[in-house]
C-alpha cells in the first residue's frame, strides 16, 4: 500500500468543485486517510515548491496557492502516487486528457485544480508539511479487496 499527498487549489474551492474532484478519487478506489480545509501559509508554500524557486512562475504560484482556502488530503491505495497522477492528468490542462480532472475542469497551468505528489519520497515530505501523524487515520474499507 502506498500513500500520496493531494490538495485542491484555491480556485477549486471558489468554483465549488470540492465534492466533484474528491468523488473522482473515491470512484477510482482510493481511500481517504486524512482530509482537512486550511489556508496554506507562505512557509508551507515555500517548502512545497522549493524546487521551483527562481523560476518565473514561482512568485505568482506562491501568491495564488496562499490566496484562499485549500483542501488537503492523503490518499492510500496500491501504487497511489502513479494512480493519482493518472487521474489528475498532465500539469498543463491543455495537454491533460479530457477524462482527467485537469483535462475536464482546468484551463490554465497555474490554476490547474489540484496538486499531487510525483514520487513516494516527495509524498512523504509533502504529507509532513501539512499533516501531523496523529491526523492520519488507519482503517479498512470493507470493499478494499474489490480494487
Ligand atoms: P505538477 O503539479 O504537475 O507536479 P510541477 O511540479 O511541474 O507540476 O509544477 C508545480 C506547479 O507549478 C503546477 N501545479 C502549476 O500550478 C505551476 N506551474 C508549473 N509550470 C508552470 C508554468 N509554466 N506557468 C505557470 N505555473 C506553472
Amino acid at each position: 500500500m502506498e500513500r500520496t499527498f493531494v490538495y485542491l487549489k484555491p480556485n477549486t474551492i471558489q468554483r465549488q468543485l470540492i465534492g466533484e474532484v474528491i468523488s473522482r478519487f473515491e470512484r477510482k478506489g482510493l481511500k481517504i486517510v486524512a482530509l482537512k480545509m486550511l489556508k496554506m501559509t507562505m512557509e508551507q508554500a515555500e517548502k512545497l515548491y522549493k524546487e521551483h524557486k527562481g523560476k518565473d512562475f514561482y512568485e505568482p504560484l506562491l501568491k495564488f496557492v496562499t490566496s484562499g482556502p485549500i483542501v488537503a488530503m492523503i490518499l492510500e491505495g496500491p501504487r497511489a502516487v502513479e494512480v493519482v497522477r493518472h487521474v489528475i492528468g498532465k500539469t498543463d490542462p491543455l495537454e491533460a486528457n479530457s477524462g482527467t480532472i485537469r483535462g475536464e475542469f482546468g484551463v490554465t497551468i497555474r490554476k490547474n485544480i489540484v496538486h499531487a505528489s510525483d514520487s513516494p519520497e516527495h509524498a512523504k515530505h509533502e504529507m509532513s508539511i501539512f499533516f501531523d501523524t496523529s491526523e492520519i487515520v488507519d482503517y479498512k474499507l470493507l470493499l478494499e479487496e474489490q480494487f
